[in-house]
């Protein structure tokens, strides 16, 4: 399932990140850049001991903000690690969201990483419910894609499981 924003095709697939064929993936990572389960847990067993010792060297990254090191033997040529929120009701909680999709892709634009593969950030460990989720990660997408203008050829939300991607697809109806 796709949309265009301006030239930037906007993609919903299901399936593991690790696998994903883009020039950046982007880690749901904790804020001690520390490793964990989840996507985190995943992408480090994929890629392998570089990833972590490069996040070890930067040491920590606030929630809503994000950094790069290699993807070491993934396919990807590089790893944004990004920090959801940890979901509370909190009034803050969506705009931390935003700003985690936000600076994942000014980072990925800064390094001329033209496809970037997402995750739904904050929806596993740190229990974001779904749809609200959805809808403010696909808002936030297509306003970094909009920002960031002529920089990226696809941003690809790769979900996972039949829940996570119809909670996308209808909120992809609405942006
Ligand atoms: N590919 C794509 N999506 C996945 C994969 C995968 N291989 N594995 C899980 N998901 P989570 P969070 C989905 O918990 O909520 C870690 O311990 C999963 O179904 O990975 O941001 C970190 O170290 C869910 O929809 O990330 C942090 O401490 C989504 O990815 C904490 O969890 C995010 O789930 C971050 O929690």
């Amino acid at each position: 399932m796709e949309k265009l924003i301006g030239q930037t095709r906007l993609v919903l697939t299901q399936g593991d990140i690790t696998q994903a064929d883009t020039e950046a993936i982007v880690n749901a990572a904790n804020s001690r850049l520390a490793g964990g389960g989840g996507v985190d847990g995943a992408i480090h067993r994929a890629g392998g001991p570089e990833i972590m010792a490069e996040c070890r060297k930067i040491g920590s990254c606030p929630t809503g903000e994000a950094v790069i090191t290699t993807a070491g033997r993934l396919k990807a040529k590089k790893v944004i690690h990004t920090v959801g929120p940890i979901y509370r009701g909190r009034p803050e909680d969506p705009r931390l969201l935003a700003n985690a999709y936000l600076n994942s892709l000014d980072l990925a634009a800064r390094y001329g990483l033209r496809t970037v593969a997402f995750p739904s950030l904050s929806t596993g460990a740190y229990g974001y419910p779904l749809e609200a989720a959805a809808k403010v990660a696909l808002g936030a997408v297509k306003q970094g894609i909009e920002k960031n203008s002529g920089k990226f050829d696809e941003v690809r939300l790769v979900l996972f499981g039949q829940d996570a991607f119809d909670a996308y697809a209808q909120a992809l109806g609405q942006i």
